[in-house]
């Protein structure tokens, strides 16, 4: 896709509209408390595609108060927490989309997605 289709200030490989592709790597860390929806209440990358196997590292900005990360199947759930050196970490061995949200700021727009293919 062309650049006319990308915003803001995005690595290589990601796509805005989409899911960030981070096929491929062993380890994939997801900012919990980046900058969005009105505050620090956005997971970055929000969507991103991992391969089977791969380990998701949340980690915590220290912004925008307490956030958790829980899964709308219920399949993880981390604590709530404010601090900078709060991580969650879940390895993925299903394919599929694993949707999740942050309890405190859901009706917000902080929600998730890893698709693990
Ligand atoms: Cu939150």
């Amino acid at each position: 896709m062309g650049p006319a289709t990308r915003r803001g200030t995005r690595t290589p490989g990601d796509n805005f509209d989409g899911v960030a592709d981070r096929t491929g790597r062993a380890t994939v860390t997801v900012q919990v408390g980046a900058e969005g929806n009105g505050g620090y209440y956005a997971f970055e990358p929000p969507a991103v595609r991992v391969s089977r196997g791969t380990t998701v590292r949340w980690a915590w900005t220290g912004k925008g108060g307490a956030h958790d990360v829980i899964a709308r199947d219920g399949r993880f759930e981390s604590e709530r927490a404010t601090s900078d050196d709060t991580t969650f970490s879940r390895t993925f061995e299903t394919t599929g989309t694993h949707r999740y949200y942050c309890t405190p700021h859901r009706s917000l727009g902080m929600k998730g997605a890893i698709v693990v293919v």
